[in-house]
């Protein structure tokens, strides 16, 4: 079982992730991704997904239009972990392939 990342541990990571910020109440890191169209939106929630199904890591997400709202925590840790930050650093990724930060 991964373990959750302490306090310091994922305040250093999040400073390493463009974006992403720490949920209030609760332990889990968020961002808002905002796309040029809602085509772009959902290839990107595409591309997330295959990544996420083969990872076994899921995201917890909103899509509105030409933007989502992705929250990431380990359910089975009750918290942020490792995984979390590399499903995180592979969203960046991804919508930098599509040119958005
Ligand atoms: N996704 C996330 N975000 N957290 C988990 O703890 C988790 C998951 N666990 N996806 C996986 C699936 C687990 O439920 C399965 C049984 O491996």
């Amino acid at each position: 079982m991964v373990e959750r990342l302490s306090a310091a541990a994922r305040k250093a990571a999040l400073q390493e992730l463009a974006g992403w910020g720490e949920v209030s109440g609760r332990d889990a890191i968020a961002k808002t991704f905002s796309f040029k169209d809602f085509n772009e939106a959902f290839g990107f929630m595409a591309r997330v997904a295959l990544v996420a199904e083969k990872r076994d890591h899921h995201p917890e997400w909103r899509n509105v239009y030409k933007t989502v709202e992705v929250v990431l925590a380990t359910h089975d840790a009750d918290g942020v972990t490792a995984r979390d930050v590399d499903l995180a650093k592979a969203m960046n990724k991804i919508a930098g392939q599509l040119g958005v930060s």
